[in-house]
């Protein structure tokens, strides 16, 4: 009897262990798709065009999960999640990966049982307002209403703002994107914050883009970066590494046109992150050409940046923080060695 409960036991045990082994890629190869919790309805980030294909940094980044993985973006699935729900969402399973222009703070990374992997765009917040009102600074919106999201670095960043400016606003608080729209727009808030590119991307779905000014001031840092459930060591490498392969293609010169070219580069960092040499790829579970798939497919990081956000896009967005290094930004990315 004893002899089978310890049996049971063990049996148990082994199970378990063998569940736990099963991480995030091999349920994700085993399922033939990776979700990545987007907003949705922020355009440049992620939402749904015209034709209802998904478009945006956030979604070309889980597009490039899917590249790094299948070979094919396409098993990029994009589940729209609010800013109140994105983190649970992570931590039930429901999505894989979260790309969502959220950032990274103490709390949600030591708290909230999410590991973030990396900044894929360095913004701030700041402020909209209608140009009539004739406001040219921050500084200048004491008693303002200000329409804010809740659930987000928004909330507590604007109150720190005001107090340490002596100032005082009404909030008028909101959950989706529709009804921010609706607020301001009716003039039950004079002011819109959020991330500046926030800002940038609402600003093209008002009815009249160019009635509306963003105030100079950033008034807080906004690190945004995919972030993973904690726990998964491989999961969180793999997304991690996916993203300074962007950023690495770009400084070694490495585009999606000319990637079949750069095979044959004698240069040893293009071979190893092309998968000539080495075997990095297989060190994270993957085939040694998962870089290449990610370029080809996707781009690097100023392909990427200049279809969905750059100033040719609606959004006008100029590189500057989210410039590589070399060219006085701050986008720098460990090698791959
Ligand atoms: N980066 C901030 C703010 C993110 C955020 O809330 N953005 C808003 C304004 S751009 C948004 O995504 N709205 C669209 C939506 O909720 O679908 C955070 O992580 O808390």
């Amino acid at each position: 009897m004893k002899g089978r409960f310890v049996a049971g036991v063990m049996v148990a045990i082994l199970c378990f262990a063998t569940a736990s082994f099963a991480g995030i890629l091999d349920e994700v190869k085993a399922k033939g798709s990776v979700s990545v919790g987007v907003s949705g309805k922020v355009p440049g980030f992620s939402a749904p065009d015209e034709k209802g294909v998904w478009r945006g940094l956030d979604v070309d980044f889980g597009r490039a999960v899917a590249a790094a993985i299948f070979n094919d973006p396409e098993k990029a699935k994009f589940v729209p999640v609010t800013t109140k729900e994105r983190f649970t969402a992570l931590q039930t399973g429901e999505i894989d990966v979260l790309s969502r222009n959220t950032t990274w703070t103490f709390s949600r990374d030591v708290q909230q049982g999410v590991d973030f992997c990396g900044v894929l765009f360095y913004d701030g917040q700041g402020f909209m307002v209608r140009k009539s009102l004739g406001v040219k600074s921050a500084k200048e919106l004491d008693g303002a209403s200000v329409c804010i999201q809740i659930g987000t670095t928004t909330e507590l960043n604007v109150s720190d703002y005001f107090a340490a400016n002596g100032m005082t606003y009404k909030p008028v608080v909101y959950e989706s994107a529709d009804e921010s729209t609706v607020i301001y727009e009716t003039g039950r808030a004079d002011v819109y914050t959020s991330d500046i590119s926030g800002l940038a991307a609402r600003r093209t779905s008002l009815s009249k883009p160019e009635d509306h000014v963003i105030l100079p001031e950033a008034i807080s840092k906004e690190p945004l970066g995919p972030a993973v459930r904690q726990g998964d060591q491989q999961w969180s490498d793999l997304v991690r590494w996916t993203l300074f392969v962007l950023i690495n293609a770009e400084e070694l010169g490495i585009t999606s046109q000319n990637v079949d070219e750069m095979l044959k580069s004698s240069n040893p960092a293009v071979k190893r992150m092309l998968g000539v040499e080495g075997n990095f790829g297989e060190q994270l579970g993957l085939s040694n050409d998962w870089a290449y798939r990610i370029i080809k497919n996707v781009g690097n990081y100023a392909e990427i940046f200049e279809r969905n956000v750059g100033p040719n896009t609606p959004l006008k967005i100029e590189r500057g923080l989210n410039s590589l290094w070399k060219n006085g930004g701050l986008l720098y990315a460990p090698d791959i060695l």
